[in-house]
């Protein structure tokens, strides 16, 4: 019998229902949850009205994405946070302590154990041997109440990384080659795994920035092997007892295996406005750069702080330059202060931002009209940072550097300054008191300020459905254009609020729309193209769509978070399988179908376009379980009636 690899090896521990194999729904065990505040207000809004008394996993809620705190909104999530974390038993990691993804590895994050998180770069964990998956809330919910999680067994691609790092190359080189080969789509339903010699040179920090950006492909999840490098990582932060040896077997089977050479590898740049639209940093060579932004969870750990610190030591970013460095967490940027880097970055004329996500989800910093920003962030989506038409970069740390010394786009090796050997910590400062212990008090009483609204309610799926075509939009539309961030963040927990931005940056009066169309008596459908849904976790993306009456997306491809909430809000998604229905079908179109037992037990529905006097075929991609839930209305329904 051909040998497992590490990714089945844990699945098959955790395993609770189904077989691995390819494409089947499986259900795991999930050991730890992780929420931040933007996604964790809904996720524990929906946890409550569950009715346990405790969670049933390690949880713990972040806060680290609105910390801007430009109202009172911001400050009553927090607040509502803290209070459920106390009563059902959930770890608080307060403002101030760093990103989530970055925090989890330092101090939660354990080889073999299984992760859902409401973001979609929860994957980072699994730098360190954790099968680790971004989900929507509903599905965090769902595991703190002790269900087990269901998704597609996924096929594994094996990366073989063949020699070593050369110097001024970086895991985010390594990453950037990637996403040019797997791009941004088509990726639904592969998991990644990293093997080979050149795997044995990278920290954690480094594997971690490789991980993060799994997420950006669209991938289930990706993992290194838990080995000596795992177990010094863990050492240094008090936690060796968690450390268990982990790897696929030698004679693995894998689905898939690419092989890239480190040796041959140089600096990469992601242009905009995707991060699978990668370069050569060599061929935009004397580029004019306006800002330059180090941290966010890909690029922000004690190690890319020290990189910037060495780089810089005695040097003055360009005067044309705007460089802001964010640490990805107390830890690191406590040790940074402490060992006088901090200083020599102060000294070099950079602006110090909070240890937070900031400027990474257009919270601050939105660079000049046009100008030319790079960044070490994992996404460069059209207006995420807040300038629509400003041209974002993504890069290592060495280039971002590089490029805030000199003014214009560098590559690192050309600038003629020594390379940083970065040794990592013997002991990291370990100092947790900006985590709360769980108290798990059920009389904690929780305060909800006017920002928190109810969970979000839905009635099951009607038998037909009249509906308007209420927008047509292209290839690869994200999550970002769905349902914004930036400005917008503080109303997570207010649906109907934060409804009346949905497609806001694509289609001004989507919302307006929709609810016309509901006056008139028709529910709303979306229509899209391929990977319909790419990027963040978040389920507003489904959720406000839902409260807007969207009964069904129609795309020719869903990726694979969203899917996930889609299917938690009701929302039924039907693939084309052809290029001329999504030709011919148009905004405002009015459409009718049946959701019949017969249409629901074929997985095919008859979309008759009333408009054109068109009928479609329509296939959805959905298993029986998910089709209950659809039709149940959504997650919550199908829980509250018995469902697993
Ligand atoms: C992101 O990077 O887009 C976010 C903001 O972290 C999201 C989560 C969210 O929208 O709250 C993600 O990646 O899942
Ligand atoms: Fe935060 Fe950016 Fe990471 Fe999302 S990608 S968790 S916004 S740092």
């Amino acid at each position: 019998m051909a040998g497992k690899s590490l990714i089945y090896k844990i699945l098959e521990s955790h395993l609770v229902e189904g077989r691995l194999v390819v494409g089947e729904d499986i259900a795991v065990a999930i050991d730890q949850t992780l929420t931040q505040d933007a996604t964790g207000t809904m996720a524990y809004l929906e946890f409550e009205s569950l009715g346990l008394d405790t969670v049933k996993t390690l949880s713990v809620s972040y806060v680290d994405h609105n910390t801007l705190q430009d109202g009172f909104e911001n400050a009553d999530d927090h607040k509502y946070l803290q209070d459920v974390a106390s009563k059902y038993g959930i770890y608080y990691s307060k403002a101030g302590n760093g990103i989530c993804h970055q925090v989890h590895l330092e101090r939660f994050a354990r080889p073999g154990q299984t992760l859902v998180g409401a973001d979609s770069h929860t994957p980072t964990a699994g730098g360190l041997g954790m099968f680790a998956v971004g989900v929507g809330g509903m599905d965090v919910a769902a595991s703190m109440a002790g269900k087990p999680f269901h998704l597609t067994c996924p096929k594994v691609t094996n990366i073989k990384l063949n020699g070593r790092l050369q110097p001024w190359c970086a895991a985010k080189d390594i990453v950037l080659k990637v996403l040019s080969i797997l791009t941004t789509k088509g990726n639904v339903g592969t998991a990644i795994e990293y093997t080979g010699e050149g795997v044995v040179s990278l920290t954690v920090p480094e594997r971690a920035t490789i991980t993060n950006m799994g997420a950006e492909m669209g991938i289930t999840t990706s993992i290194f092997p838990s080995d000596a490098k795992t177990k010094e990582f863990l050492r240094a932060q008090g936690r060796e007892d968690v450390w268990v040896e982990l790897q696929a077997d030698k004679d693995a089977q894998y689905d898939e295996v690419i092989e890239i050479d480190l040796n041959a590898l140089v600096p990469m740049i992601a242009c905009p406005h995707s991060p699978d639209n990668v370069k050569t940093v060599a061929e935009l060579k004397d580029v004019a750069v306006d800002q330059v932004l180090v941290g966010s969870c890909t690029n922000s750990s004690y190690r890319d702080l020290m990189i910037v610190a060495t780089m810089l030591k005695g040097r003055k970013i360009h005067p044309d330059v705007s460089f802001g460095v964010a640490p990805g967490s107390k830890q690191a940027l406590a040790m940074i202060t402490k060992n006088g880097a901090l200083a020599d970055i102060i000294a070099s004329g950079a602006r110090l931002f909070e240890s937070a996500c900031g400027f990474c989800v257009g919270c601050g910093q939105a660079p000049r009209t046009k100008s030319i920003s790079l960044r070490t962030n994992n996404r460069n989506y059209e207006g995420r940072s807040g300038t629509k038409d400003a041209l974002v970069h993504l890069v290592s740390v060495e280039t971002a550097v590089a490029s805030a010394l000199t003014g214009t786009i560098t590559d690192p090796r050309e600038i003629g300054i020594e390379v940083p050997t970065i040794e990592l910590p013997e002991v990291y400062e370990i100092d947790d008191s900006l985590i709360v212990a769980p108290k798990c008090d059920v009389n904690q009483s929780i305060l909800r300020g006017p920002n928190i609204g109810e969970p979000p309610s839905n009635s099951a799926l009607p038998e037909t459905i009249s509906a308007k075509v209420a927008i047509k939009v292209e290839d690869k539309i994200t999550t970002d254009h769905i349902m914004p961030a930036g400005p917008y963040l503080k109303f997570r927990s207010n649906v109907p609020k934060y409804s009346q931005y949905v497609f806001s940056p694509v289609k001004a009066d989507f919302a307006e729309q929709c609810k016309e169309n509901v006056e008139h008596g028709y529910y709303n459908v979306i229509v899209a193209r391929e990977s319909y849904g790419q990027g963040s976790s978040r389920e507003h993306a489904a959720l406000c769509p839902m409260y807007l009456g969207v009964k069904a997306v129609i795309a020719k491809s869903i990726e694979r978070i969203h899917m996930d909430n889609l299917v938690n809000f009701g929302i039924l998604p039907l693939l084309f399988e052809n290029d001329a229905d999504y030709e011919s079908i148009q905004e405002g179109d009015e459409l009718f179908y049946h959701c019949d037992d017969a249409s629901f037990a074929a997985g095919v529905f008859t979309v008759e376009n009333k408009t054109k006097s068109t009928i479609y075929t329509l296939r959805t991609p959905l298993n029986e379980r998910q089709l209950e839930i659809v039709r149940a209305g959504g997650k919550l329904n199908f829980l509250r009636n018995g469902g697993q």
